[in-house]
């Protein structure tokens, strides 16, 4: 599948409902540079920045969430909770004034993790349109 497997270090080599390189930055099996954390979500730097601020914010529960495509009505509190956190960070970053939250779902959108995650990119001028 085009550009789905091995893209980033530890990606998911496809889109099944495997454990995830997430799964150990959660359990803290793995390092991480946490920015913010609480019961339900958890902040890391990305490990190949795309800006100044590149910061990745996944829920801590995936509940099936491998990816924004497969959403249900029962995950609205956790989506709705995971882009509330994007605001905090992009706050806590200093770069509330201009920021970009992106969410790759699937694999035509380049995703290569396969538990849901929200990237919140700024620190410097974004273009648009993205790639
Ligand atoms: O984004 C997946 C992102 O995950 C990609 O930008 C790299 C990042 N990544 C992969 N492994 C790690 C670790 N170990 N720490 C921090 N960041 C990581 P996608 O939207 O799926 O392409």
């Amino acid at each position: 599948v085009k550009n789905a497997s091995n893209k980033e270090e530890g990606g998911a080599k496809s889109a099944g409902g495997g454990p995830t390189i997430f799964d150990n930055i959660i359990a803290k099996e793995i390092p991480s540079s946490i920015v913010y954390e609480d019961d339900k979500v958890l902040a890391f730097r990305d490990i190949n920045p795309q800006a100044p601020v590149h910061v990745l914010i996944i829920p801590k529960q995936r509940d099936g969430l491998t990816e924004l495509g497969k959403a249900e009505q029962r995950h609205e509190d956790i989506l709705g909770h995971l882009l509330y956190a994007s605001k905090l960070v992009a706050e806590k970053e200093g770069i509330a004034d201009g920021f970009r939250v992106v969410i790759n779902s699937g694999p035509t959108a380049c995703q290569s993790v396969y538990h849901l995650h929200l990237h919140v990119l700024g620190g410097r001028q974004l273009k648009w349109p993205p790639g």
